[in-house]
């Protein structure tokens, strides 16, 4: 069994080296992060031959990794994040949803079981970066959107990575030390529980900015010390005003968002159903031949989801009320991109339906490229199919870099 798996994970290699015309890389630049660098390079490459439209070569953004934007351009981001939080919400009748920065967590909080473990999973939350991108942009930010790549954060402590360390440049520190326990949560019904070790915050953002920020909707599925059992609130759209809360562990992106990780997911994985199944942990493949290199990593988006931890970062349904969130996202939209951009001919697709598992509420038909979208009131709505090139012009203009 595990020496079949072995030969598929070889071959699937060997097949993509030679299918694609990637480069051989070593263990050693896997590791590192060179070999990713490298990917990146060339999916930025295949990207710029498709300039389409009001995108051109003149006006096209970039995204990049926040510890290179320039210490000047990153103060100008977050004064842009909280100009949008001061903005009013849209949504009179959901009084948890104070400002239009909260607008975007309802809506998340709205649609947790479409846009998970569902075929709208990447296209959603491309697009849901695009709506706050154009928000900030509205704001005055004309610098370039932050992503948070994981594997610069591996080793040592979170709290010293230039995205966490409470500076007047980062995203805002860890929690303020509060002792606490650790928590087991149940990932899958018929899986163990997995137990998490505390991480070292627990309270509210301790330095930084965002250290004086307030959070309202919620908790809707917290996951709480002490239990395996999340914390949650009747109605998660009332006003519930507490504290942005973090609890950094770098235990998770040690262990399931680590350059290895990341490169392999976007090296062995052909196919994007099971690409996806990768990124995500998602159990209906365990038995799956090809994801036998994955089972048992929980996979790079849990992974850096929970080594945020804290209140609204560890509630799934409400994980976006943290400004951590959407470098997290970015750098997951960037995975798929660096994917989909090795074989631009093959990888503009989807795969999956329009429901979490394809059984919560219900099984539901497969997601078509040219249906349209809906993600926020304001915008327009978008054919995915026009989500796939992302220098398509209508509506987006960036690469990542
Ligand atoms: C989402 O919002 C719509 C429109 O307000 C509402 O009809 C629906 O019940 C909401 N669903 C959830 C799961 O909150
Ligand atoms: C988590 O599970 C382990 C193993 O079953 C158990 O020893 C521990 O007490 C549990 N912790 C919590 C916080 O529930
Ligand atoms: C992910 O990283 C962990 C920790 O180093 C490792 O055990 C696991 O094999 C890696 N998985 C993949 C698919 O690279
Ligand atoms: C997308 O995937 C579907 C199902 O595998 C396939 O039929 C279709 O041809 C693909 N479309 C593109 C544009 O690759
Ligand atoms: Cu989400």
């Amino acid at each position: 069994m595990q020496i079949k798996s072995l030969i598929c994970v070889s071959a699937a290699l060997a097949g993509a080296a030679s299918a694609l015309d990637l480069p051989k890389f070593s263990q050693k630049d896997i590791d590192s992060g060179a070999a990713l660098a490298a990917l990146n390079k060339i999916a930025t490459q295949n990207a710029m031959k498709n300039f389409k439209g009001k995108c051109k070569k003149s006006n096209y953004r970039v995204r990049q990794e926040w510890r290179t934007i320039p210490p000047g351009q990153r103060r100008k981001y977050i004064e842009a994040v909280k100009c949008f939080q001061k903005k009013p919400s849209v949504f009179p009748e959901i009084e948890g949803a104070v400002s239009a920065y909260e607008d975007l967590q309802w809506i998340h909080l709205n649609r947790t079981w479409e846009v998970h473990f569902s075929g709208l999973f990447l296209p959603w939350h491309r697009y849901l970066m695009h709506v706050y991108e154009r928000e900030l942009e509205a704001c005055g930010y004309k610098g370039p959107t932050p992503y948070w790549e994981w594997g610069f954060d591996t080793e040592g402590d979170l709290g010293n990575s230039p995205v966490f360390d409470g500076s007047d440049t980062s995203i805002g520190s860890n929690g303020a030390h509060v002792p606490h326990e650790g928590y087991n949560i149940t990932i899958w019904p018929d899986a163990p529980p997995v137990t998490y070790p505390p991480g070292n915050g627990g309270g509210c953002i301790a330095k930084g900015p965002f250290s004086d920020m307030d959070t309202h909707l919620g908790p809707m599925q917290l996951s709480d010390w002490g239990t395996s059992i999340p914390k949650s609130v009747e109605d998660p759209t009332r006003k519930n005003t507490r504290c942005v809360s973090r609890d950094l562990n770098n235990v998770f992106l040690k262990a399931h968002a680590n350059f290895r990780n990341t490169t392999n997911l976007i090296l062995l994985n052909q196919e994007l159903d099971i690409f996806q199944a990768a990124l995500a942990n998602d159990a209906r493949f365990y038995s799956d031949p090809r994801m036998a290199p994955f089972v048992g990593d929980q996979g790079v988006h849990f992974g850096g989801h929970m080594s945020i931890g804290g209140d609204p970062a560890g509630d799934f349904f409400l994980s976006n009320g943290d400004p951590a969130f959407y470098l997290h996202h970015g750098q997951v939209d960037r995975v798929w991109w660096i994917w989909q951009h090795l074989d631009p001919a093959n990888r503009h697709n989807v795969s999956g339906t329009h429901t979490f598992l394809n059984v919560i509420p219900g099984p539901s038909p497969e997601v078509d490229l040219d249906e349209e979208m809906v993600v926020h009131p304001n915008m327009p709505p978008v054919v995915i199919r026009d989500l796939m090139n992302t220098l398509g012009g209508e509506p987006l203009c960036y690469v990542y870099i």
